[in-house]
């Protein structure tokens, strides 16, 4: 192992970042590499050097070893950091590296290889004492030797690719019946996912926990634990909150899980951060389920409990300097949390956002970490892993941490993408979760499929997004001129402005009226009722308003005239105002409501009652900020009645005129 003055960075997003901000730290020279989607990325421009490897698919530019390799040689880096994911569990890579005269920063090419084969790594680990999962894993891949081995392991049993990992390829057989099927099912898949057949099997452990062990080593002997992390809280094999410790751990389990782990990596004759992982049952036994052999995505938890940088320990094995930490020397100080921000949308079964990032304010504060891959301006790609942002936090107890996680959930601000923040806070919420109980089976257990997106916004937020909105429009048809004597705003000469909103689609939809009363003062109707909100403050990004003697706190950014996303301490919930859209066919019924788009002046009116139109055709031309807007006909049908004329100011939401569509 030579020493390196200049690491190159295989990776993108958070985790990139994360890599260079130690490596600099630690006075090394850095190296990006991008792919055409991310010349502009945040790790491009924190690295000292950053080299072009490809095209946007990751196939062609982040999983290319070649190109990487070439990166480094071309940038004049001697070491190679590969984060997690894309290559960082690629032998092949691993060995490429070596041959070309690059450190690769992580475990030898056969500690990767081997881990990479469950059945190979469970035969070694039953080998070495390590206590396994019973289940066989034999070469003898006939259904007749399978079908022997279930019978003798005892339903349920589960199937699961030998090349596998992360549940893909995985399935339960609860009865004899039902394994010849499941075999057969499962080849397949994992022949098609893996490029090969080869199947294990496991007694299936009911509602485990998914507790993981970091293990150190360097080339010097010695090989240590730093804890465990529990990342029982998971969705589809994706991991949503993880934690340290485990909240059922006790000194003596941790110590016999924490030497099986250490036995694991000594067995392999492992070199720098791994993960071993367990499943730990109801009665407090833990199984050998896999070993990572990588640097995670949740050791940030790891660190805030040991105080340690996990990255530079890596670097400095890598350099082939003792670890330079005995087992003593690690302590565990309080709890750590962490979340997952992706931009995905819960209402849309987590279907992935994608999209320029709105606006993007981390929130900070004692005992908070944000590792973010996203800025204000950049766009999240469909090329790529949706996580934005890992949230976490550290308390002296489990509760503190979880409400100082909730707290920065709330106070982070995310707009422009649907994420899953609202998602997450409810699952730190939940009792169940609370009080550390939480295994493997929780998401399905305490959440119903439909359950998953969240709540409709409350008559008082809507009240508020209409005031914002209203004021949004209000202050742009004014002209950010800044000439109108403040006082003259929303002022009318004629009867008290009303101006109209519309929120929601096909189920619930809330019609709205924003009156001024004054001041910054407003009258909002809705349904039956009316609310008073007072605008206390609105600046850019941050506001407080006032609902019938309620004060609350905002947060908003409005993505287009009439779209505005606003998070009230929490969830963003965006509020379109289908008022301000010409698109009457849109409109609920169907109907030929037309209404003004934004505040400003009717320049022309070009229907006049009984007049027949087409979709298409052109009604009105409307000036606002500059700018002619032509509003158009959305269905086909006669002009009823025409209700603004030519020179008229109107306000966004103002009813111009009303289509009755053809039969
Ligand atoms: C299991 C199991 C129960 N019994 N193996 C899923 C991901 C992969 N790493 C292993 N997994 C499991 N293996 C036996 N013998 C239950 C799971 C499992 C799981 C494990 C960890 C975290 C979340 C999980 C969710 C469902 C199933």
């Amino acid at each position: 192992m030579t020493p390196f003055d200049t690491i190159l960075v295989a990776n993108r997003g958070e985790i990139a970042l994360r890599i260079l901000r130690t490596a600099r730290a630690l006075g090394l020279r850095t190296v990006a590499v991008h792919s055409a989607a991310d010349a502009t990325a945040p790790h491009v421009r924190l690295a000292d050097r950053a080299v072009a490897i490809g095209p946007a698919p990751a196939a062609e530019s982040y999983l290319d070893g070649a190109r990487i390799i070439a990166a480094a040689q071309a940038a004049g880096a001697q070491a190679v950091h590969p984060g997690y994911g894309f290559l960082a569990e690629n032998a092949d890579f691993a060995r490429a590296c070596a041959e070309a005269g690059l450190t690769f920063i992580g475990p030898g090419p056969e500690a990767i290889a081997l881990m990479g084969n469950k059945a190979e790594a469970k035969r070694r680990m039953v080998a070495a004492g390590v206590p396994c999962v019973p289940g066989y894993e034999g070469a003898d891949q006939s259904d007749a030797a399978l079908a022997a081995a279930a019978r003798e392991i005892g339903f349920p049993v589960m199937v699961k690719a030998a090349a596998g990992g992360g549940g893909r390829g995985m399935r339960l057989v609860e009865r004899d019946a039902d394994l010849a099927e499941a075999l057969a099912a499962a080849r397949s898949e994992a022949r098609n996912a893996f490029g090969s057949d080869e199947l294990i099997l496991e007694k299936a452990i009911r509602r485990p926990r998914h507790v993981e062990v970091q293990v150190f080593a360097d080339g010097h002997g010695t090989t240590i634990h730093m804890g465990e992390r529990d990342c029982s809280v998971q969705r589809r094999h994706q991991k949503v909150v993880e934690e340290a410790p485990c909240p059922v751990m006790t000194p003596d389990l941790r110590a016999r899980i924490g030497a099986a782990a250490v036995e694991a990596a000594r067995a392999i004759g492992y070199r720098g951060a791994g993960t071993v992982e367990f499943l730990l049952d109801a009665d407090g036994a833990f199984h050998f389920l896999e070993m990572n052999t990588r640097l995670q995505v949740e050791h940030p938890v790891t660190e805030m409990v040991t105080g340690l940088d996990l990255v530079a320990l890596q670097i400095r094995v890598a350099q082939g300097l003792p670890l330079g930490l005995d087992q003593d020397d690690v302590t565990l100080n309080g709890h750590a949390m962490e979340v997952r921000l992706y931009a995905e949308d819960p209402a849309q079964g987590f279907l992935p956002a994608t999209g320029p990032v709105g606006l993007w304010r981390p929130a900070a504060g004692d005992g908070i970490r944000i590792d973010a891959g996203i800025e204000t301006g950049q766009a999240v790609t469909p090329f790529y892993d949706p996580m934005v942002a890992k949230v976490v936090a550290w308390g002296e107890t489990r509760e503190t941490a979880r409400r100082r996680l909730l707290g920065a959930l709330a106070e982070t601000a995310l707009f422009g993408l649907a994420t899953n923040k609202g998602f997450l806070a409810r699952v730190l919420d939940r009792p169940a979760f609370a009080a550390g109980a939480a295994t493997t089976a929780f998401i399905d257990e305490e959440f119903a499929p439909g359950d998953l997106a969240g709540d409709a916004p409350t008559p008082a937020e809507a009240a508020m997004a209409a005031v914002v909105q209203f004021r949004l429009d209000r202050d742009r048809a004014f002209g950010q001129s800044r000439n109108v004597d403040p006082r003259l705003l929303d002022w009318s000469s004629g009867e008290p402005l009303v101006t109209h909103i519309a929120y929601g689609g096909e189920d619930g939809s809330l019609d709205l009226t924003v009156s001024p009363r004054g001041g910054d003062t407003y009258a909002v109707g809705l349904d039956d009722g009316e609310m008073t909100v007072r605008v206390l403050d609105l600046g850019a990004v941050d506001g407080r308003l006032e609902v019938d003697g309620v004060r609350h706190r905002l947060t908003f950014w409005e993505s287009a005239p009439g779209i505005v996303e606003i998070a009230f301490g929490g969830n963003r919930r965006v509020f379109r105002n289908r008022l301000a859209f010409a698109d009457p066919a849109a409109e609920a019924g169907g109907g030929g409501q037309v209404a003004a788009p934004m505040h400003g002046a009717l320049l022309e009116v070009a229907v006049a009652e009984g007049d027949r139109v087409a979709a298409g055709d052109r009604l009105a031309v409307l000036e606002a900020m500059k700018m002619q807007h032509v509003i158009r006909a959305g269905i086909d049908g006669t002009v009823a009645s025409v209700r603004a004329a030519a020179g008229a100011q109107v306000a966004a939401g103002d009813l111009l005129m009303e289509i009755v569509a053809d039969e």
